[in-house]
């Protein structure tokens, strides 16, 4: 495709894994925007990625952007400062970024700052599922941090999950009261409609599914609000249901969320 005619964000990501750059993808897809997800669409694709956010000797990036620590990044067409592409970086820099040019970012200041602020816990959650089976060295394999990595899983399961999940449970119920009669499509956490919030909390569910499913089985009843009806809503979103069906959506395998049964509930 013509650079003319390409959509206006590009993605920069490893490619064949969702990982952190799924939130970002969740984004556009939920809102129908046109997006190029380079590394998994053009052959040199990961050339561009690999040179734009990794090379650590970099000092600049893709023209006059600065250097990049890591991926995911997003290309903007046109924006940057001096006319060229503007190309950001972390995560929730991203998401902040996209939030209130997708209308994610709810109806005003404050809603985009408690949007924020949920985004933001999910990605601490998210980081810290990362960690379970990468709590010592994060260049390492797992097989060579297996003892920690239970040790660390089970304080996970134990205290960190049921944290988390109370503290978005607790949002799902101040939303529904500050939402009172007003009429809205499904079960979100800020707001009547849905919110990047709703899409990483979502997408952070869902890589637990797959990575702990013992654990989620056994707490889908503790957390019903979030686990059942949360999620079921999420996932059935207008645009959503498209994508997870699709072949873009991509499989969990040895990213963030990595299913290994030993690090799993026992029964
Ligand atoms: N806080 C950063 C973390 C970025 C990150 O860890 N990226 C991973 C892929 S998901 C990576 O390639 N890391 C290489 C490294 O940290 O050396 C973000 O949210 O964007």
């Amino acid at each position: 495709m013509a650079y003319a005619d390409s959509p206006k964000y590009t993605l920069l990501y490893h490619p064949g894994i969702p990982g952190r750059a799924e939130f970002i993808r969740l984004a556009f897809e939920a809102t129908g925007t046109p997006y190029t997800d380079l590394a998994n669409s053009a052959s040199d694709g990961y050339a561009t990625v690999r040179k734009a956010c990794i090379d650590p000797d970099a000092l600049s990036s893709l023209g006059d952007n600065p250097p990049v620590f890591a991926p995911p990044a997003l290309q903007v067409k046109g924006e940057g400062k001096g006319g060229g592409d503007f190309l950001i970086s972390q995560t929730s820099n991203i998401l902040s970024y996209l939030g209130p040019r997708l209308g994610l970012a709810g109806e005003d200041e404050a809603d985009k700052l408690w949007v924020g602020q949920v985004v933001s816990t999910a990605l601490d959650l998210n980081n810290e599922v990362h960690d379970t089976h990468h709590p010592i060295a994060i260049a390492d394999y797992y097989e060579n941090q297996k003892d920690e990595a239970l040790k660390k899983t089970v304080d996970f399961r134990k205290n960190r999950l049921p944290k988390f999940f109370g503290y978005f449970e607790r949002m799902l119920k101040w939303n529904e009261k500050q939402q009172g009669e007003r009429k809205r499509e499904g079960v979100y956490l800020l707001g009547s409609q849905l919110t990047m919030a709703d899409l990483v909390v979502w997408q952070v569910l869902d890589g637990l599914f797959f990575a702990f499913p013992e654990e989620m089985k056994a707490r889908t009843e503790e957390f019903g609000l979030l686990l059942g009806d949360f999620y079921g809503s999420v996932k059935g979103e207008k645009g959503l249901k498209g994508y997870l069906e699709s072949e873009r959506r991509m499989k969990y395998s040895m990213g963030i969320f990595r299913h290994y049964p030993e690090l799993d509930r026992q029964s």
